[in-house]
């Protein structure tokens, strides 16, 4: 799973990647060419269940589930429209799932703001702006030669060429509207037409504060409440956190960690809002797979069903999946080893088809 970090220029995005993932990359205070190179990093997905199955194998190995980050250079108000989003952006964010768009809610002297005051709102909507604005580029330069191409083209490649005008069409006006692409209802044919274009706007997008020490704990900042209910509004998943703070935190040893958090009022790590937030943003859910060797986690969208979720483990797996030996955490937690659970006929035999479910554990027969 990967995440982009994106929003306007100084929001804090880098100091957020170092919040969740406990890294160190540089943040400054002025955006400058040195801010152009993404930053990566690979945050640890936590999980209580997978803590206890691993006192329960003791395996030689437990491997938790990962969220990918990479943090992109600031996109400034009126970037986009300027035609001035950098290719390499556009090719850092090509492979994500999903983005965050980071906006400022802290109030610093030491900070210059690109639009000269902290106004979280106004901030979100410019950045929602400029990824349509981005976009739209994007389908008027398509639109303006396809028509060429049609003509050149005969039988399928001329029909799916066609469509895809049609589309693209469809996209310009919803474009033109200020619309974000991710609000129109697309069917799988039309996902495929449109696969080779990294869209910005049809992302799913949550929306993170980055809030001022002072408003840690704090539900009366009127121009936060607002942000909240303009990203409900727009069911984009909202969360709010002091990155500086968070990013202080995380550097710490696990040890002072809670006492540090315990003083400043925080009840939940941003590492953990955050792939919470992430989870839900993309509807993902984890399976297990469990033993001596190792335990691990894989995270698949929900509603997967075992033989695909089986290739996330190994293609020879799916190619051959014969049966799906599943027990849901729960009952095993309850029963306290996989045998007692089998004894008690809880261990199920499931097909291809079973909708794989949170927290199952999975034992794959398969036959190469
Ligand atoms: N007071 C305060 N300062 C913050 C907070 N988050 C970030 N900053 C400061 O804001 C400045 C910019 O932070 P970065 O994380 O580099 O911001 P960025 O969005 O990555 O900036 P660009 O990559 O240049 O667009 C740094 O000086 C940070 O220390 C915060 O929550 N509170
Ligand atoms: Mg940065």
């Amino acid at each position: 799973m990967k995440v982009g970090i994106i929003g306007l220029p100084s929001s804090g995005k880098t100091t957020v990647l170092n919040a969740v993932s406990g890294g160190s990359h540089e943040v400054h205070a002025y955006s400058g060419a040195a801010s152009a190179e993404p930053n990566f990093a690979v945050v640890s997905v936590p999980d209580l269940r997978q803590d206890w199955l691993k006192d329960l194998y003791k395996p030689k190995k437990t491997t938790y589930a990962t969220v990918e980050l990479v943090d992109v250079a600031g996109v400034a108000p009126g970037q986009a429209k300027a035609d001035q989003i950098s290719p390499q952006l556009l090719t850092s964010l090509r492979q994500v799932d999903a983005l965050v768009n980071v906006v400022r809610a802290f109030d610093s002297a030491a900070v210059a703001h690109p639009s000269g005051s902290v106004d979280p709102l106004r901030d979100a909507e410019t950045l929602e702006l400029e990824l349509v604005i981005a976009d739209l580029a994007v389908v008027e330069k398509r639109l303006g030669k396809i028509d060429q191409e049609i003509q050149r083209k005969k039988g399928g490649e001329k029909t799916q060429l066609e469509l895809e005008k049609e589309l693209l069409s469809r996209f310009n006006e919803h474009l033109s509207g200020e619309n974000a692409l991710r609000t129109l209802e697309l069917d799988e044919d039309e996902k495929k037409l449109i696969r080779g274009y990294t869209f910005l706007s049809l992302k799913p997008i949550m929306v993170l504060a980055n809030i001022s020490e002072s408003d840690i704990g704090s539900s009366d900042n009127k121009s936060l409440k607002a942000l909240e209910q303009w990203a409900n509004g727009r069911k984009m998943p909202f969360l709010a956190f002091c990155g500086k703070a968070e990013m202080e935190i995380a550097q710490l040893d696990e040890s002072e960690r809670a006492e540090f958090m315990e003083a400043l009022g925080i009840e939940e790590s941003s590492r953990d809002k955050f792939v919470r937030a992430t989870y839900a943003l993309l509807d993902l859910v984890a399976f297990f797979t469990v033993g001596e060797d190792e335990v691990k986690a894989w995270t698949i969208p929900n509603k997967t069903v075992a033989q695909e979720a089986a290739g996330k483990i190994h293609t020879d797996i799916q190619r051959g999946f014969i049966r799906a030996e599943v027990l849901n955490f729960e009952q095993l937690k309850e029963t306290g080893s996989w045998n007692a659970a089998k004894e008690k006929g809880l261990v199920r035999l499931e097909g291809k088809e079973y909708l794989v479910k949170d927290g199952d554990c999975i034992n794959y027969r398969f036959a190469v």
